[in-house]
């Protein structure tokens, strides 16, 4: 068994959510924040079987779509009067980070 840990764009979340939920998966939803961005994300946690791990991961990649957003600098540099003034930046936040392990023991009282 693996754990796949996707954060994914809000976006995006919920359409995948019920992709996964549609293929039988068992999906965990938690609302959280990106550091670098401190805007709000999503996290899925799966649990899913070896033989549909492939099946998971062709669902997150097939929703789960790239996006530019312009963001505030999170370090304001300082201006020609010295005043540090912030600045927007555009970044490129992924489709899905995804980090997958392996589980050890699947437990459920
Ligand atoms: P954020 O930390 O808010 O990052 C949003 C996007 O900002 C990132 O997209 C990346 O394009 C950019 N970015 C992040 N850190 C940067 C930096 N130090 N300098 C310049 N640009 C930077 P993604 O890489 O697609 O990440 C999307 C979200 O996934 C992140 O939101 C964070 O919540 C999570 N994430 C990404 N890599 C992670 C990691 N290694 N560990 C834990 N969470 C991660």
């Amino acid at each position: 068994m693996k754990l796949i840990i996707a954060i994914v764009q809000d976006e995006d979340a919920s359409r995948l959510v019920s992709g996964l939920m549609d293929e039988g998966y068992s999906v965990t939803k938690l609302a959280t924040t990106g550091g670098f961005l401190r805007a709000g994300n999503t996290t899925l946690l799966l649990g899913v079987e070896d033989d549909r791990f492939q099946g998971a991961m062709s669902i997150i990649e097939k929703v789960c779509k790239s996006r530019k957003q312009i963001a505030t600098s999170p370090s304001p540099v300082a201006g020609a009067a010295g005043v540090y003034v912030p600045y927007p930046i555009e970044v490129m936040v992924g489709g899905a980070t995804v980090f997958v392990m392996n589980v050890e023991q699947f437990i459920k009282y």
